[in-house]
């Protein structure tokens, strides 16, 4: 029988307090996995751990920055210490700044590379030595379209997430033969905070132009909500996709298949 389940794993998900991240633990703890998870805040964490709780889930929470190595290595010594060694990975922290690229800083440019491509390296870096004394590991990074598209206003976005589909490919690579599989979920425009300014209603009460704008490049013809994306991640952190690696899954409602529908 095919190994979708997830009892007796451990899994981290980063930057999980709520949005894609929140969506994909609760999967996992759904299919009987123990989450745990991290976010930038103290704050932000014990809102994480009340809003798994009210979904009956036991999630423990840590303060950790994915940029920082010191505090990585010190979250994931501390994981395994408390809780267990981590099976599977998810590296779904993530920023986006939107301005044109030759209106921003080298240092804004700089921060979202850090956070969206640095810091998904600096925690497999962190949690891969543990996968390969158990023999047996995963690690899904959370791409983009614009891993695969470029468009106006996210130049550095575009260049993390170009980075974080090679840097997948890379582990996959270089830790394939140890039984760690390293896989990317690209989700398509998916209705959370990040995406929120692209979907504000208009002072006349219309859509967003961009919200009109995807609804017309999506055959789905319809935002994602991060529920869409649970099912790919739980097959990706599963038994049941141990000879799929290297791939980055779309989960984009078919944006990268579909030219675009035509204006009547
Ligand atoms: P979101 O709503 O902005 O949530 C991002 C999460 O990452 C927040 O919990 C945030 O914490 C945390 N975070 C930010 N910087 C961090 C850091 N340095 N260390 C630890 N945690 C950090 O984003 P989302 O829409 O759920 O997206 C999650 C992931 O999916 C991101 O990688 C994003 O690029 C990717 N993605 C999103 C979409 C979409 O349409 N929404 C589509 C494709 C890919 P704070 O709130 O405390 O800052
Ligand atoms: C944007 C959006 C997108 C989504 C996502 C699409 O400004 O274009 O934020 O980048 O976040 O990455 O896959």
């Amino acid at each position: 029988m095919v190994n979708f389940s997830l009892e007796g794993k451990l899994a981290l998900v980063t930057g999980a307090s709520y949005g894609i991240g929140f969506a994909l633990a609760k999967a996992f703890a759904d299919a009987g996995a123990k989450v745990v998870f991290n976010d930038i805040s103290q704050e932000m964490v014990d809102k994480g751990i009340a809003a798994y709780k009210a979904e009956g889930i036991d999630a423990k929470g840590y303060v950790c920055d994915v940029t920082s190595e010191d505090q990585v290595n010190a979250m994931v010594a501390q994981i395994e210490a408390e809780v267990g060694v981590i099976d599977v990975l998810v590296n779904n922290a993530g920023i986006i700044k939107r301005m044109p690229m030759h209106e921003m800083s080298a240092a804004d440019f700089r921060q979202v590379i850090d956070i969206d491509l640095n810091g998904p390296f600096i925690v497999a870096k962190a949690v891969i030595p543990s996968m390969l004394k158990k023999g047996a590991g995963k690690i899904i990074n959370i791409c983009s379209m614009m891993s695969e598209l470029g468009r106006e206003t996210v130049a550095a976005y575009a260049a993390a997430k170009g980075g974080l589909k090679m840097l997948t490919k890379n582990i996959a690579s270089e830790y394939g033969e140890f039984n760690i599989q390293c896989n990317g979920i690209g989700p398509g425009y998916i209705a959370t905070p990040q995406t929120a300014p692209l979907r504000e209603i208009q002072p006349d009460g219309s859509r967003h132009p961009f919200d009109s704008f995807i609804i017309a490049k999506t055959p789905a013809a319809r935002w994602g909500t991060p529920e869409d994306l649970a099912g790919p991640a739980v097959f990706l952190a599963s038994e049941a996709s141990n000879f799929v690696n290297g791939h980055i899954l779309y989960v984009d409602g078919g944006i990268l298949a579909y030219i675009g529908k035509q204006p009547k």
